[in-house]
């Protein structure tokens, strides 16, 4: 490869498109001179075989951060042939080193066999027959072309006859998983990378089992605050003070629930971080404190680009303490980013996330209550990656863009060319974050939002899906997009509800909240082009429509708080594929339009422009199914056409269950007050409601209360754990309707 070339700035789009290249079917020497180590551990159940390489001139693993510190697993090293031994669990697999800093590995994949995970992709929920490539690309035309996205999540589950096997590749370098694409029965996965790393093989179990093994792994998600399952309105921009107020007033003047207000960069000094333009917001904390006062908590984004000026304080201390990244020349590498020309801090090092951590404390004083990651892939205006997977194998260091000092085991940092570990810089950046918002306010649960991702960021961030448009088929994708980014780990996520680009209809943004109620991350934004997408921006019969579906995400609150809780126990994501409680039931299999929000919910919504009907397949014969509202009853174990007119909460409860709702409330500041009504559907049913003060970290130490419910014969037996007391009223809403308070 020609120094220089693949990296002149060039045309996104055109890139994206180019052919893709031929899979190489030449067999090469083996060349792997290395070390090899295979090792077993039993994590939930599941055999989980750790294959460990450690290419010639390396000395130990470099760490990803992806693995939970503190985890216990503890792998027992297998004798034998480290190579014999892998083939031996993966049946027919082969693993080379093919060329300096390029590995693969092949194995056959079953002829029916469903492909789900891998994070963020644009595809439909099965992603076989395609080659997914992973380096996180700030891709802003998500079409069927795309390929990379911001996120880079090296987890495959390969689900067949009900049961599901996995891989995870711990290495931050570019990944290319080929699932089949060439209709040869094949997964071949390529890794361009020089450094060691860890392959993971996790062995037939059901598919519930596999992802509590990979969450006990790479760590599940603390309990977000509860405020940050509200619903959170957001623009890039709302340009100053009075803007900002006049939302706050509109919001609560209409009641429309809303919980938080998002500030994108427009709010910074010309697009400097830790900063707040003294025109546009003179009284940054003054305005975070009324609009406290309104219960209305503060976003702020925040950019990992640092404005090249040399008048800058931030700037001059991150040169002085060397925490910028530099290139092969050791010159501090420069891009142009919102600021204009920027420099990058390389999150790698910890002195560096130390001292993120500090700045990031202005934020926290001025009393905002939640840190927005984005641009961190990172992303440049001049320097471009794509296509990686056109690479032979990865360039060397010294070609790269710039480097970064890898101390990831704690000793003297390496220097290691940038694209081995590009796919980390984000989850580093939240790393970060998430420090500064315990140091700044210890004991309370942090909310960090973050654009890119590796494996184990559900530990410190929630994630949004980045820039889509308002368009249909975009809808349409987020369904399965979110449903693969939570079987690979990260539970609390959601896409902007109206669409980020393009313009958003009416009808479009009703239908967008008929079913964001249920994205876990719950938030309505959108570009500065077009019109305003804010819920009352589009007349009387629309703000009345949404402020019904958003109230209805208030009193679904508590049910939502137990689905997280239910993600520490078992790893579970909220948002769940049909496949993910009926792996049986070939209806469930390949749908994709319709998912369960928890085992409870099955949501079905319309995602077409001027369709008023659509099928709703609804599980298990004999069953019956509950219209979230409305109470219609349908038979399960077959598909409905049903009317769904604007508006309609298009979700149905499972025969069986009994959700809790609270009332309905502008926001959840107003939660711990409301009373919560059981609600059984059928003639019995059973639950775990849980609950907790929704703020502190105490539930690690009972600060809780965990209900077993069961109902039947008309009455309602209730087991208590945890030692959390509320002062609300509950009530029992029985099949027939009627309704009678609780007791504890
Ligand atoms: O280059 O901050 O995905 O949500 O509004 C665009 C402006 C940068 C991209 C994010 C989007 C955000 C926008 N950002």
């Amino acid at each position: 490869m020609e120094a220089g070339t693949e990296f002149v700035p060039s045309d996104f789009t055109r890139l994206s498109r180019s052919p893709r290249p031929v899979f190489k079917r030449k067999v090469y020497d083996d060349i792997f001179q290395g070390r090899l180590s295979l090792a077993l551990a039993e994590v939930e159940g599941v055999k989980v075989y750790r294959f460990s390489v450690l290419p010639k001139g390396e000395n130990s693993l470099p760490s990803t951060h992806a693995l939970a510190p503190g985890s216990d697993i503890a792998f027992d090293v297998l004798a034998g042939d480290a190579r014999l031994g892998l083939a031996k669990v993966l049946p027919a697999c082969t693993f080379q080193q093919s060329l300096k800093a390029r590995f693969e590995f092949s194995f056959p994949l079953a002829k029916t066999a469903v492909c789900l995970g891998l994070g963020e992709r644009y595809s439909s929920l099965n992603l076989r027959g395609a080659r997914h490539t992973l380096c996180s690309t700030d891709n802003p035309n998500h079409d069927e072309s795309s390929d990379s996205l911001y996120k880079a999540i090296p987890f495959a589950i390969f689900l067949e006859d009900g049961l599901a096997s996995a891989c995870f590749l711990d290495s931050a370098a570019p990944q290319i998983y080929d699932l089949d694409s060439e209709l040869d029965g094949q997964v071949r996965i390529e890794l361009l990378s020089a450094r060691g790393f860890s392959f993971y093989y996790f062995d037939r179990a059901p598919l519930t089992q596999i992802v509590a093994a990979y969450t006990a792994l790479t760590g599940r998600s603390e309990l977000p605050p509860r405020w940050a399952l509200g619903h959170q309105q957001s623009r890039w921009s709302y340009p100053d003070a009075e803007t900002v107020r006049e939302l706050a007033r509109e919001f609560r003047r209409r009641r429309i629930p809303c919980d938080t207000l998002v500030l994108d960069i427009d709010y910074m000094d010309d697009y400097r971080v830790f900063t707040s333009d003294k025109g546009r917001f003179p009284d940054f904390k003054g305005l975070i404190e009324e609009l406290a006062r309104d219960n209305f908590r503060l976003v702020t984004i925040v950019d990992p680009g640092v404005k090249l000026d040399k008048d800058y304080k931030i700037y001059q201390e991150g040169l002085k303490l060397d925490l910028f990244c530099r290139d092969a020349k050791g010159e501090v590498f420069v891009d142009r980013v919102w600021p204009g020309r920027s420099v990058f801090p390389d999150f790698q090092m910890e002195a560096t996330r130390k001292w993120w951590a500090e700045k990031l404390q202005f934020y926290y004083e001025c009393g905002v209550s939640g840190i927005w990651n984005d641009m961190n892939e990172p992303a440049f205006f001049d320097t471009r990656f794509i296509p990686v997977s056109s690479f032979e194998e990865l360039p060397e260091a010294g070609e790269q863009p710039f480097l970064q000092r890898d101390d990831a085991d704690g000793g003297e940092p390496t220097s290691v060319g940038h694209l081995e570990v590009r796919n980390l810089y984000g989850s580093m950046m939240c790393e970060a974050t998430y420090e500064a918002a315990l140091a700044a306010r210890p004991g309370e649960r942090p909310f960090v939002l973050t654009r890119s991702a590796f494996a184990g960021i559900q530990r410190h961030a929630a994630v949004w899906l980045g820039d889509n448009k308002s368009w249909w088929e975009h809808l349409r994708k987020s369904l399965p997009m979110l449903l693969n980014v939570g079987l690979s780990g990260v539970p609390f996520a959601g896409v902007d509800i109206g669409g980020f680009g393009e313009t958003c209809s009416p009808e479009m943004l009703l239908r967008w909240y008929e079913v964001g109620i249920f994205f876990p991350f719950f938030r309505n934004h959108c570009w500065l082009k077009g019109r305003a997408q804010e819920p009352f921006a589009y007349g009387a019969t629309v703000e009345e429509k949404a402020r019904r579906l958003i109230e209805l995400r208030y009193s679904l609150l508590p049910y939502i708080s137990g689905l997280f809780h239910e993600h520490r126990q078992t790893g579970a994501p909220l948002m769940r594929p049909l496949l993910y409680h009926y792996p049986q039931d070939a209806m469930a299999l390949n749908c994709h339009d319709q998912f369960m929000f928890g085992a409870d919910i099955l949501v079905a919504p319309v995602m077409e422009r001027a369709q008023t009907h659509r099928y709703v397949y609804l599980p298990e014969v004999g069953s019956q199914w509950t219209s979230l509202v409305g109470d219609k009853t349908y038979e399960g174990g077959r598909s409905h056409y049903l009317e769904m007119p604007l508006g309609t909460c298009p979700a149905f409860v499972r025969e069986g269950a009994i959700l809790p709702f609270a009332d309905a409330m502008q926001s959840t500041a107003e939660y711990e007050h409301s009373a919560i009504t059981f609600k059984v559907y059928g003639q019995q049913g059973s639950a775990v409601f849980y609950e907790d003060d929704g703020k502190s970290f105490d539930y690690r130490e009972g600060g809780f209360a965990q209900w077993q419910l069961a109902y039947s014969d008309g009455f309602l037996s209730r087991l208590m754990g945890g030692h959390y007391k509320t002062s609300r009223r509950y009530f029992l809403q029985k099949p027939d309707g009627f309704k009678i308070q609780v007791q504890l």
